[in-house]
Formats: C-alpha cells, structure tokens, sequence
C-alpha cells in the first residue's frame, strides 16, 4: 500500500512530465502508442489520462479509496487526501487538455509542421558499443549484435559455434562466424558442413600405372611383372631372374614388366623356358655339300665325307669299309670298320647306357667278344657284353663338352671248331655338347 504522501506526490509528477512529452505528431500515426494508463484522444491528438477509479469496476476494494492520477490511479484509505503542488513550480499543474503545439516527442523531430522519426544511428546521436550495430526503429534506435555475436552485458560476444558439433570433421571458430574443414583426403560437401571423400584418381593422383580409390585415401598399384616403389606411387620392375636361377634352362632375361628366357646359338626355345637342339639336318639349315653326309649334335652339326674309307679299306656302302683278306696289308687289320656318330650331351648320368652294339654277321658256333679297341685313353667308357651277339657301351665318367670322342668298338669272333677268328670295329664318334641339354 502506498500511502506515504511525499513520494506519492513525486511519482504523480514524474508521471505528468512522462505524459506531456509523449504526445503525439500532429497528423495520426497509427505508430504512435499512449503509454500504459494514457489513451489516445482524437479531438485533442494526444494521450489523455485514462479515470481507472472510473473506468475500472470496484478498481480499489474493502475501505480503499480510489485516487486518479496521471497515468495510473492509487487506493488509499478513506482519510488520505492529496495535497497539490505548491502554485508557480514547474509540473505543479495536471494539464488534461494540451492544444497548443507540443515539440516533438523524444526520438522525432519537427519537419514542416510535422514530426518525422529521428534516423540516431545515422547521425551518430545512438550510444551503441562499437561491437554492435545501431538499428533505427520509428522514435527511437536498439543496438544488436551483429549475425554470429551474442550480448553479454554491453558487449557482443562471439559465438563459438564449434561447441554446438556443426561440423562433421573439423571446425574453426571465427570472429562472428565459423567454417569446417576436413581432414586429408577429404573436402567439404555443398551443406558445408560434411565431408566427403575426394576421388584422387580422377583428380591427378600420383600413381605411374594404377590407381584406386578408397574412403579418405587412394592407393597406387602395379601392372604384372612390377611392384611398387617405397615412395608408394612409382612401380619398379621386378628381377624375376634374380629370383631364381630355375626359370630358364638356359639364361633368363630380365625385361621391364616380364623376363624372358634365351637359348644358346643352334637351339630354340621350348615351352618358354626350356632349349631344344635344332636340327640342322632336318631342317635344311646345315652346311654340308654334296659328297658329305649332316650328323645332327647337340647345340650344332657335323659334316662328314661320305667316303671314310682309308686305303687298305674300301668303301662298300656309305657307312662300311672292308679290308679284302687276300690282301696283305689287312692281315692283322679288323675285316670291316662301320662308321656310326652320335650326339651326348654333358654331364650324363655315370654309368647310363650310351650306345648298343649288335652284330649282324652270325657265324654258326662262332663265340663273339666285344671291347674298346681305341678312342678312350682316360677310360670314360666301358663296355658290358649283353650276350653273344650285343654289348653295351657305358658311360663311366662325367665329360664335359664340347669334346668329341672316336672310339673302335671291336668285336672279335671266334669260331674253335674251324680254328678261325675275325674282328671287326664299329667306329663310333661321340659329339659331346657343350650343354646339359
Ligand atoms: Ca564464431
Ligand atoms: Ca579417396
Ligand atoms: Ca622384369
Ligand atoms: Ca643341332
């Protein structure tokens, strides 16, 4: 209850002095609002008290007295009474009815007659912080925080929106405002805010011969044959030969992506890998002439004369020469010498069969023996008789080519009934490769 007569009084003037000055431009705005407990009165244009004690049913209750005033209304009790202003002091009257002209009210100013709104932040007349913007409202200004700033007391601070999670990745808080990033790999989607992997194979990746893209990254790969490089975009070839010593049977090269294998001269390649011997007689590439005859070797040919026959022999056919017993010179001689060739290659298996002798003369009772006449100085050979009419040649050192051997294969028969013995040589030359193959 406010029945303290002195401040009562104060606040009645403070109330007139609010009123008088809120009147309205001289023309109807429909902007223009009475403060609370005035109302707008269209025969003087201006705010004009409102009677609460009046207007209001049973506005102060019990033993309340009901007292207008300016702006407002007071209940006091029975026995309070209103003592006026003293004559003469500024406010001490309680105008209800103004018509003469009224400067304009706070915030517009008298343009031609009229009240027109004060722009204060465009005449620098607003007391804004220099954080804030000035906004000008009709009869009056307000100071907000620019986009991205929030008040705190008269300042405008920043608004950290990376503690809100706007960003899928990484945010950066600005003055006023904020962006996302993304981490390597990745860049910012349309909305902003999330990330999305960057195809790096489309945009230029590094990678010398494959590319392939993954979430965040890419990875470079190789063609066949190569592999790639510690920098992981180079591809380096690999040295399959250096791998092993197996791939090729004879020499492997080593080539960007690949490796192929080579033969030595006078064989082809076999299967990719392997060599065979060519041969030169089959395949009309020999160099032998007319009276020669082309025996195929390992890695080559030879060329022999068709006539091997050496004077006491005589040739009867292309490969046999005979010594005639009626002459002299042929005596202690072998009765025929057959010429035969064959190609070995180096470093056979010791002890495998090499060659197999078999006589084509059969004499009746006749005891026939087999043996190396000649040709073996460092006995690489041996021979195993089979039976009475065959024998084997075997091999009984490893030799190495190229070497070539001759030997005279004899086979001595012996017939005990007619008392007669004969010899005869099968004159073998062996061409040993300079290959195991
Ligand atoms: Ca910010
Ligand atoms: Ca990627
Ligand atoms: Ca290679
Ligand atoms: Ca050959």
């Amino acid at each position: 209850m406010r029945g303290v007569r002195v401040p009562l009084l104060c606040v009645c003037v403070s109330l007139l002095l609010r009123c008088t000055t809120s009147q309205a431009p001289e023309e109807r705005d429909s902007h223009m609002e009475c403060t609370d407990g005035y109302q707008w009165d269209l025969q003087t244009e201006h705010c004009k008290d409102v009677n609460e004690c009046e207007t209001i049913p049973e506005a102060c209750k019990g033993e309340m007295k009901c007292f207008n005033h300016y702006g407002g209304y007071l209940c006091l009790p029975r026995s309070a009474s209103i003592i006026p202003d003293p004559p003469g002091q500024p406010g001490s009257s309680f105008p209800d009815d103004v018509t003469e002209p009224y400067p304009c009210p706070l915030g517009y100013e008298s343009q031609g007659g009229r009240c027109v709104d004060v722009d204060e932040c465009e005449h620098d007349q607003h007391n804004c912080q220099p954080s804030q913007q000035c906004f000008n409202t009709q009869g009056g200004f307000s100071c907000q925080c620019p986009e991205g700033y929030r008040k705190v007391g008269t300042e405008c601070i920043d608004v950290d929106e990376c503690r809100y999670r706007y960003c899928q990745h990484r945010c950066v808080n600005v003055p006023g405002s904020f962006s996302c990033q993304c981490e390597p790999g990745f860049q910012l989607a349309g909305n902003n805010r999330s990330c999305i992997d960057v195809n790096e194979c489309e945009m230029g990746a590094p990678c010398q011969q494959r590319c392939t893209n993954t979430y965040g990254t890419f990875l470079c790969r190789c063609e066949q044959g190569y592999e790639l490089g510690a920098d992981g975009f180079t591809c380096k070839d690999i040295d399959e030969c250096g791998f092993s010593s197996f791939l090729c049977q004879f020499q492997c090269v080593n080539k960007p992506g690949k490796f192929s294998c080579v033969c030595p001269e006078g064989y082809q390649l076999q299967r990719a890998r392997l060599c065979q011997d060519v041969n030169e007689c089959e395949t009309g590439t020999h160099t032998c002439t007319e009276g020669q005859t082309c025996v195929n070797t390992n890695g080559g040919h030879r060329c022999v004369d068709n006539n091997r026959c050496q004077a006491p022999y005589t040739q009867v056919s292309n490969n046999r020469c005979v010594c005639s017993v009626t002459k002299a010179a042929c005596r202690d001689l072998p009765l025929s010498i057959v010429h035969r060739y064959m190609s070995m290659t180096s470093n056979r298996t010791v002890l495998s069969d090499v060659f197999q002798i078999q006589t084509t003369s059969i004499s009746p009772g006749a005891h026939n023996a087999f043996r190396i006449r000649s040709g073996d100085d460092r006995g690489a050979f041996y021979i195993r008789q089979i039976n009475n009419i065959s024998a084997m040649l075997v091999l009984a050192q490893s030799v190495t080519g190229p070497k070539e051997y001759i030997l005279d294969l004899e086979m001595v028969s012996i017939n005990p009934i007619l008392n007669y013995q004969s010899s005869s040589v099968l004159r073998l030359s062996i061409y040993v490769g300079q290959y195991t193959f």
